[in-house]
C-alpha cells in the first residue's frame, strides 16, 4: 500500500493521475498547506523541502530493502512508480533518457515558471508588473517549446503516452485559467485535449476538490505560504 500526501495543485496532480492510470491501491494522507500541514515533522521527514507531493511505499520491490520508502519531489516519485510498475515508461534505454529529459524539463522549467506566473498573477499584492512580465514570458517560451516538440508527435516520447506527458500536463492544464489561452500553440491544445480526455487523468484531477483547496485566506497563512524563510513553521 501507498501513503499518497497530497493536495489538489498541478504538483500534485502529476502523482494523484500517475497513481490512478496504474490502478493502484493508495491511501490518501491529505496535506493542507494553506494550513501548514507541510511544515509537520512527520511530514518534513518525507518531504525535507516541505513540499507535497510524497509517498510512502509500505512494499517497495525487494531490491531497496524492506522498509517502507519514502520518496518526495513529483519527478522522483514519477520515475519510481513507472519502474516498479513497469509502466508509462519505455523499455528502450534511448526512449527512457528522452523521458528523463522532459521530465527533467519539466520540473526545471515549465513548473518553476508557470508557478511564478501563477505566484504573480494569482496572489501577490501590489503592483509587480516587471515580474509579472518576466514570468509570463518565460511561461510563453515554454509553451513554445512545448508546441515545437508537438509538431511531428502526439506524445511527448516516442509517440506513446509517458509519465513525460502526466507531469507536464497540469501546468498546461491551468494555462487558460492563468490568462494564457493557447491559440499561439495549436499542438499543445490538441495534447492537451487528448490527454483531458482520458478517465483516470479526470479522477486525478478531481481528488479532492471538495475539499475547497483555494488560496490562504488569512494573513497567517499568506505569510507562512508567501514569505517563506528556513525559520518558517507549520500550525
Ligand atoms: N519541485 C516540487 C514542487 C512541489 C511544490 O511546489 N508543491 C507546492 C504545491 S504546488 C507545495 O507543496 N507548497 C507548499 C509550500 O509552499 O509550503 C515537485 O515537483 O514535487
Amino acid at each position: 500500500m501507498i501513503d499518497f500526501y497530497y493536495w489538489p495543485t498541478p504538483n500534485g496532480w502529476k502523482i494523484s493521475i500517475l497513481l490512478e492510470e496504474l490502478e493502484t491501491n493508495y491511501r490518501l494522507v491529505p496535506v493542507d498547506i494553506n494550513a501548514g500541514d507541510q511544515f509537520c515533522a512527520k511530514f518534513l521527514k518525507i518531504s525535507p523541502n516541505n513540499r507535497m507531493p510524497a509517498i510512502v511505499d509500505a512494499t517497495p520491490p525487494a531490491a531497496y530493502g524492506e522498509s517502507p520508502l519514502p520518496v518526495f519531489e513529483s519527478g522522483a516519485i514519477a520515475r519510481y512508480l513507472a519502474h516498479k510498475h513497469e509502466s508509462f515508461m519505455p523499455a528502450e534505454p534511448r526512449l527512457q533518457k528522452e523521458v528523463d529529459e522532459w521530465l527533467f524539463w519539466q520540473i526545471g522549467n515549465l513548473g518553476p515558471m508557470g508557478g511564478q506566473m501563477s505566484h504573480f498573477v494569482n496572489y501577490a499584492r501590489g503592483d509587480h508588473a516587471y515580474a509579472e512580465q518576466r514570468y509570463r514570458n518565460e511561461y510563453h517560451r515554454c509553451l513554445g517549446v512545448l508546441e515545437r516538440r508537438l509538431t511531428s508527435r502526439n506524445y511527448l516520447v516516442g509517440e506513446r503516452y509517458t509519465i513525460a506527458d502526466i507531469v507536464n500536463w497540469p501546468w498546461v492544464l491551468i494555462a487558460k485559467a492563468m490568462g494564457q489561452p493557447l491559440d499561439d500553440f495549436p499542438r499543445v491544445a490538441d495534447w492537451r485535449q487528448r490527454i483531458k480526455e482520458r478517465p483516470a487523468v479526470q479522477r486525478g484531477v478531481d481528488l479532492g476538490k471538495e475539499w475547497q483547496p483555494n488560496a490562504p485566506k488569512t494573513e497567517t497563512a499568506r505569510r507562512r505560504l508567501f514569505h517563506q524563510t528556513a525559520g518558517t513553521t507549520g500550525h
